[in-house]
């Protein structure tokens, strides 16, 4: 009834161009809202001066660090342990960041009141450079905290250092990689913004926002703002893509609730582009210093990382607040190591904050980028094939549930069997033989192009998580789901996450669908209202799915229980004699004895005599703690043809086999899965975040920060293995981060292999690979 390639429910408004987004929000009397940014990446605020943008005609109100500070506004709680600066009072840390908010009543008005606006900075010298951060002359960019001296934020390890350095001192091979996974950022088509209004007869602050999480943005403006949470309503309409970037909190969505305050009336926000670009949550920025130790038959022993972390002005990520580092330290990924230890060290630089975002499933890209380079690195060094390296080192089937050296434990997988499919569909032996003749006619002629096999195994952990051990700002990450059937038959879901583009309508009401035996088409889902549905922590970190997704199977159960009662009173027999069989609670040995959901449904709201205790009506609640995460996995292959001359690398085939347990929706977990991939060529060949040594920003327009298109993307060729989740309530794990996860390191050892070049730092440009080939360094600012 429920599960299966169902079109999305959501695409009927979509496609005609009904969808309703924030910037489609008008409110009577709602007045606009523009930032005024700064041009430096650091620089001493001298003085500023908003005198003539106040006599604007159009003007209403004008917000500066001043006007906040004397609210005790004019910082704020990030959600990693830092404060971030709402608009500026002292200095500038980074180029784009906020220094006054203008409220008119156009937003043409609003932004030529900005060129009004005066401000005398003295400019400082930046840290742009992660690797300079901690130099003993860098400039300290955080005075702001107390008795701050250097541009350090935290330390963290995860592992066991004595015994990954044992295992390290006696292997027979030892490869080392320097690696960055440069800054580049998530991009969604829709750019951040808000309609805030504050009614100042009943005190409620209504908030329409691009929010990934409308319950934990409830809490901060609460925390931030002193408003108390009843009288805060968040309403997240349809969202043009999130990718994390619309997980944290914005100084422009603060300082349009205090436009509203100061002026009586709703103000909307909408960013521009270069705005979402320059000064929104950014992803990665790791350096990372890999080591793997193994025999010298490829059997890989131990993994040792050194990471320096850029995380730009303010510690901003917003992550289990436990882990500093987010889940990078699920880093051994898929292989069977006896030891690992991994060190990460934050600095502070003078870029906009962020770190996590852009289906990061928190760090794991990092991760699973640098074990699967790595693995390719060790595959060179020893002369090996790397599809033979990975066989060899697989997790097996027996060996799970898995504990990692670092402290995972990995619910199920049968990664082999994975593996196996995708090397079949690819034609791999083939795909080598094809490999060698290019590379033999191209040394005999020095014509003809290279061609490039690259194969990444990645494991995830998604879906957090368990309350004992996971939390952000203190709130445990259970998500509530409530479920009410009408008389009539149909149902309502209420869920505390937010659809994003990954078709929720559908997917949910599928799962509701087939535990009640009822049509998808007979579920509504609520979601991304507040006021409207059941406490839960938000849509990220692929977590929808594992968590809510779960919630919404618990709560199903809890109704088809309710309705068996109900069926046993229609039927006049005990629940136990019942059973439920496609769809319908019947007479165990009488199948002819039957009732459906719909017409339990209506006997529940009707004069049936209820057993005593049973209150009538069909619904319930439920709050579901995940017991672990749920750990998807996959076997990714890039083919990719390179000319040497140029260094232009296309990618001719990509084949991804995807294993995220129990598939709900096939035909949504395959977009899922086509868009990430996406995201991996666009990182391996074309996106970066660039600076110049002032700070200056390179790619704030989509002319420079390249995202791919169909263009750039083969036609995908997908498969899948099935196997389930054994602590979820229907074996599903998440997919909505997995591609992205896994394809980028696919990419790249499949550019390498064509070059025949150990290393080089994505994005792989035609300058990039063309520079590899002669042998030229890389120089990733000039990608
Ligand atoms: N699904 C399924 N069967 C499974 C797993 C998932 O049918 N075994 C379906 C789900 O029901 C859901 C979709 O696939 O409709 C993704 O589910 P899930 O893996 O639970 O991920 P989330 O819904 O929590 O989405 C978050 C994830 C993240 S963190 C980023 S970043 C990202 C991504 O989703 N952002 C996206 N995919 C995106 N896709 C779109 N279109 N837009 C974004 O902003
Ligand atoms: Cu890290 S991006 Mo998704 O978790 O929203």
């Amino acid at each position: 009834m429920g599960h299966g390639p169902m079109l999305r429910k959501e695409d009927a408004r979509f496609v005609r161009g009904r969808g309703r987004f924030v910037d489609d929000v008008r409110l009577p009397g709602m007045l606009h809202g523009a930032i005024l940014r700064s041009p430096h990446a650091h620089a001493r605020i001298l003085s500023v001066d908003v005198s003539a943008a106040e006599s604007h005609p159009k003007v209403r109100a004008v917000i500066t660090g001043e006007t906040l500070a004397g609210r005790g506004l004019a910082w704020m709680p990030t959600l990693s342990h830092d404060v971030a600066a709402v608009l500026a009072t002292d200095k500038v840390r980074y180029q784009g960041q906020e220094v006054v908010f203008v409220v008119a009543e156009d937003r043409y008005a609003a932004r030529d009141a900005l060129s009004l606006i005066e401000v005398e900075y003295e400019p400082l010298p930046p840290v742009i450079d992660a690797r300079r951060a901690l130099d003993p002359d860098a400039p300290v960019i955080r005075d702001d905290l107390d008795g701050r001296a250097d541009n350090h934020v935290f330390d963290w390890e995860s592992g066991d250092a004595a015994a990954t350095d044992a295992v390290f001192a006696s292997a027979e091979r030892v490869s080392t990689c320097d690696l960055l996974y440069p800054r580049v950022h998530p991009a969604p088509l829709e750019t951040c913004g808000i309609v805030a209004d504050l009614d100042r007869i009943t005190g409620k602050l209504t908030v329409h926002a691009t929010t990934q999480a409308p319950h934990t943005h409830r809490m901060l403006y609460a925390l931030i703002a002193g408003i108390p949470e009843h009288k805060i309503r968040i309403i997240a309409p349809d969202i043009g893509g999130g990718f994390g970037n619309k997980v944290g909190m914005y100084p422009g969505y603060l300082c349009s609730v205090v436009g509203s305050v100061l002026t009586g009336a709703p103000v909307k926000w909408t960013e521009d582009r270069s705005e979402n670009l320059m000064s929104s949550s950014f992803a990665r920025d790791y350096h990372m210093h890999g080591e793997i130790a193994a025999t010298k038959d490829g059997r890989i022993l131990g993994l040792r990382v050194r990471v320096l972390a850029d995380h730009g002005a303010f510690n901003g990520t917003a992550q289990p607040s436990k882990f500093p580092a987010g889940f990078f330290h699920v880093f051994t990924g898929s292989y069977d190591v006896k030891a690992a230890h991994c060190r990460v060290t934050g600095v502070y630089t003078n870029k906009a904050p962020g770190g996590v975002a852009y289906a990061c499933s928190f760090r794991i890209t990092e991760a699973s980028y640098l074990v699967e380079r790595m693995v390719d690195v060790l595959s060179h060094d020893l002369g090996l094939d790397p599809a033979a390296v990975r066989m060899a080192n697989l997790l097996r089937p027996e060996q799970f549930p898995y504990a990692c050296a670092t402290g995972w434990e990995y619910d199920s997988g049968d990664y082999p069997r994975t593996l196996t499919l995708a090397l079949e569909m690819a034609g791999y032996d083939e795909l080598r033989r094809e490999q060698a003749e290019r590379r033999a006619a191209y040394e005999a002629t020095g014509r003809g192009s290279l061609m490039g096999i690259g194969i990444s195994f990645f494991t995830e952990a998604v879906g957090a998580g368990p309350r004992r051990t996971m939390d952000i700002l203190g709130l445990g990450m259970a998500d509530g789901a409530e479920l009410r059937v009408h008389p009539t038959g149909t149902a309502v879901l209420r869920v505390s996450c937010m659809s994003q583009g990954q078709g929720h309508e559908t997917t949910f009401a599928q799962i509701v669908g087939e535990e009640l035996g009822i049509s998808p088409d007979d579920v509504e889902l609520v979601q991304g209202d507040t006021d409207q549905t059941p406490f839960g922590l938000g849509t990220y970190g692929s977590r929808s799915t594992p968590v809510s997704g779960a919630a919404a199977v618990m709560v199903a159960r809890k109704v088809r229980e309710r309705a068996r009662i109900v069926a046993a009173a229609m039927l006049e027999v005990a629940p136990e004699d019942l059973e439920w069989h496609k769809g319908r609670w019947q007479v165990a040995g009488d199948p002819a004895a039957g009732r459906t959901i719909a017409q339990i449904a209506l006997a529940a709201h009707s004069d049936l005599d209820l057993p005593d205790g049973v209150e009538g009506h069909l619904d319930a609640t439920c709050v579901y703690n995940p017991p672990n995460l749920t750990f998807p996995f996959g076997a990714y292959i890039c083919v990719v043809d390179v000319d040497p001359g140029t260094g232009q690398a296309t990618v001719r085939r990509f084949v991804a086999v995807d294993d995220c347990g129990v598939r709900i929706n096939p035909m949504i977990v395959e977009g899922q899965v086509h868009g990430g991939l996406a995201d991996g060529v666009g990182m391996a060949l074309m996106e970066l975040m660039a600076f110049d040594d002032d700070g200056n920003h390179l790619g704030a327009s989509f002319m420079d920060y390249l995202l791919p298109t169909s263009m750039e993307c083969p036609s995908w060729e997908l498969g899948e293995t099935v196997t389930p989740s054994p602590h979820h309530p229907i074996g599903a794990k998440g997919v909505g981060e997995s591609a992205t996860v896994g394809s980028p390191a696919a990419v790249v050892n499949a550019v390498l292999d064509a070059i025949g070049v150990r290393h080089a730092d994505m994005p792989l440009t035609p300058a990039q690979v063309w520079r590899a080939v002669q042998g030229r360094p890389i120089r990733p600012d000039l990608a």
